[in-house]
């Protein structure tokens, strides 16, 4: 029997949506943090297979999700190039910063980022082993733009100016990181795949900020060369696109880029979205990621509000953005036990 999460990205309405969720290994799990204290610190765990395989199946152990995902981090990838890469605790993310040609050359290119990045795939291939035969493992990277906003910054940043700065100022030497960038995610997300990733996805987490024609040339179009590139190499793999908060850049998103699911965050409706984007294909989301903070009848009106609206057409119940630290975990079971039980 196909895995549910294959059958609705397939396109297949199903009579309960699969659910998974985005960041579900994290910190609002104890065992998620004390396997992380084992680690020593972050890039440690997304470094050492064994400690990885572990918290990713953490809550599938916990709550049976029907799908895993492969626990790494986007900003891996600017690491393997050649970029400094180091986590403030409590501050988030710091890398050395891409503002030059200088600065530029000195990046790698092609298969030498496998050398940083083998670790991930021996995650990926002991997942593949111990993964229950009903769940889905899905591999992800960033997408070009969201990966360009921190190697421009150095930083996360919460307008991206830096990255839009340099576009006005050097387009030549940001477009030449968008193609960098799109290059080294195909190989990346390929290596994924051929170690046991059954789906991929690419977080687009800052497609928002780009408008018009910019969300064309450096969202849309990077999702779409990544996903044909995918397809041709890896024929009927499916891909999921997650160009957050794209608004009314959702419509037509599945059809000009190939992808087999479009994720989307909960700035729009689950009516709008059952309207404008299901149509064309499976779509992914939405719950609020602040329902799993403050549970209740809340937490439950809004899952049956989500999974009705959503009924009509292929769907993965997942929610707007990652759960967040304070979440408590119980309303996750809260949540699959409403979608599962009705
Ligand atoms: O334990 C910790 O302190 C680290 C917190 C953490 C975790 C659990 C980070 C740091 N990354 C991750 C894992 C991660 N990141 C996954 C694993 C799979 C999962 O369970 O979902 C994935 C898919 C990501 C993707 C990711 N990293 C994105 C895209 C999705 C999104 O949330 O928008 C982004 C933007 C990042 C960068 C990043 N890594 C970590 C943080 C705190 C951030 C955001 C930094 C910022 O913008 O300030």
């Amino acid at each position: 029997m196909t895995k549910t999460i294959l059958r609705a990205l397939a396109g297949e309405t199903l009579p309960t949506p699969p659910i998974w969720m985005m960041r579900q290994a994290g910190r609002y799990l104890p065992e998620y943090r004390a396997t992380r204290a084992q680690a020593g610190d972050f890039l440690s765990l997304c470094y050492n297979p064994e400690l990885a395989a572990e918290v990713t199946l953490q809550p599938i152990r916990r709550y049976g999700f029907d799908a895993a995902i492969l626990f790494a981090d986007i900003l891996l990838l600017p690491q393997a190039l050649g970029a400094d890469l180091w986590f403030v605790t409590g501050e988030g993310p710091r890398l050395s910063t891409i503002t030059t040609d200088a600065e530029f050359d000195k990046l790698g290119k092609g298969e030498m980022i496998h050398d940083t990045l083998n670790p991930v795939y021996e995650t990926v291939k002991i997942l593949s082993k111990e993964l229950p035969a009903e769940t889905t493992l899905i591999g992800f990277a960033g997408a070009p733009w969201t990966v360009a906003t921190y190697m421009i910054a150095g930083k996360g940043t919460p307008d991206q100016g830096p990255a839009h700065a340099l576009k006005a100022e050097n387009r030549a030497l940001f477009e030449k990181i968008i193609e960098r960038l799109t290059e080294g995610t195909i190989d990346y997300l390929s290596k994924q795949v051929e170690a046991g990733a059954e789906v991929v996805k690419i977080f687009d987490s800052w497609a928002g900020s780009l408008k018009g024609e910019d969300f064309d040339k450096y969202a849309l179009e990077p999702a779409r060369i990544i996903t044909q590139e995918m397809k041709a190499r890896f024929p009927g793999l499916p891909v999921i696109a997650f160009p957050r908060q794209a608004g009314d850049k959702y419509i037509g998103f599945h059809k000009a880029t190939g992808a087999d699911c479009v994720a989307v965050d909960d700035s729009v409706t689950p009516e709008w979205v059952a309207e404008h984007v299901q149509p064309a294909g499976c779509v992914q989301g939405n719950l609020k990621n602040t329902h799993m903070v403050t549970g209740g009848q809340g937490l439950i009106d809004e899952i049956r509000h989500v999974v009705k609206a959503l009924s009509g057409g292929p769907h993965i119940f997942n929610l707007g953005h990652g759960i967040t630290p304070d979440a408590d975990p119980e309303n996750v079971k809260l949540m699959i036990d409403t979608i599962r039980n009705g």
